[in-house]
């Protein structure tokens, strides 16, 4: 594989290793994962988490702990699900539960915030030493001329002008990177979809942006500058591009999870049509029910990689 001190633009060859791409991590006496209440000489990073397979963020730090608990009842582990603890309890920022060979964490909402969180995820898993790790964002989303509830599994996350890119400023600069995500796991989770009665799925493009209101052409924020005919035109011509989804996470995750060489997939629920309108104005349980779909589907996809189902 690339060594972990080169600072190559592209991806490095699939082996199972996770890669960090920074030159002088490998000099810091001690990495404090400072978001996470973590750190290389507090605690025994490979211990804790070396044996970690699969790992699944989403933004909301309850619907991540009803996610490991979900696992736990699916893995038919021992002990409780109720005792299942919070490892990142010494700070509000983000939940993380641990449940066998799976890691459930919440990352917020919006790009800077997964961001910080992928940063220290990924550096997580290499100082663990975990192989062979596949990363799975579950999520909502607004949806495109789909009915709500479906779930999209995304084919390519791409920006507010439907480039598959993220671009990144640094020091000064633009850096753009390509948010290429596995098709092969995508075709592979449509598959799992299939086996789980009533629900529907599809592999679609997902836009993500930086603004929930205005910037996925919202009519309901605080501020609007534009009409309800210029929306719909965005949103026909979002459609046209093969977009069915908006959400806020998408690309940054792509373009991190693939420099690094991780395996990666984003699975969301649509709660509305944004055709339709705007708001959520769906009744909560029938939100709830929602929010549960990409749930089944990665645990449904994991007892399948475990050999259970
Ligand atoms: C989906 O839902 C959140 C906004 O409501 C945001 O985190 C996202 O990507
Ligand atoms: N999340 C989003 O980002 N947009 C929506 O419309 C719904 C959920």
């Amino acid at each position: 594989g690339t060594p972990s001190g080169t600072r190559s633009p592209d991806p490095p060859e699939r082996d199972e290793a996770v890669h960090v791409k920074n030159p002088h991590l490998d000099s810091l006496e001690e990495d404090i994962l400072y978001h996470f209440n973590l750190g290389t000489r507090t605690h025994n990073l490979p211990e804790m988490f070396g044996d970690i397979k699969f790992v699944c963020v989403g933004g909301s730090a309850n619907r991540m702990k009803a996610f490991a608990q979900l696992i736990h009842r699916e893995l038919v582990l021992p002990g409780d699900v109720n005792d299942i603890q919070d490892i990142c309890a010494g700070t509000d920022r983000y939940s993380m539960y641990k449940v066998g060979p799976v890691l459930s964490m919440s990352h917020g909402m919006g790009i800077p915030s997964i961001s910080i969180m992928l940063h220290e995820l990924i550096k997580l898993l290499y100082h663990a030493r975990c192989r062979d790790v596949m990363l799975f964002r579950i999520g909502t989303s607004g949806g495109i001329g789909l009915a709500p509830g479906t779930v999209v599994i995304t084919d390519k996350a791409v920006d507010s002008s439907f480039r598959p890119r993220f671009e990144q400023v640094v020091l000064g600069n633009v850096i753009v990177r390509s948010t290429e995500l596995d098709k092969d796991l995508a075709q592979e989770l449509l598959s799992c979809s299939a086996e789980i009665p009533d629900l529907a799925a599809i592999i679609g493009d997902t836009m993500c942006t930086y603004d929930f209101y205005e910037g996925q052409g919202r009519l309901d924020g605080a501020l609007c500058s534009f009409s309800q005919e210029e929306k719909l035109d965005y949103l026909r011509k979002a459609y046209r591009a093969g977009v069915r989804n908006i959400e806020m996470e998408s690309t940054v995750f792509a373009a991190m999870c693939h420099v690094c060489g991780l395996k990666a997939a984003v699975i969301c629920v649509t709660l509305l049509n944004r055709f339709e309108g705007d708001q959520i104005s769906t009744p909560h349980d029938v939100l709830q029910e929602y929010q549960q779909r990409p749930q089944c589907l990665v645990a449904h996809f994991i007892k399948k990689r475990l050999g259970i189902a």
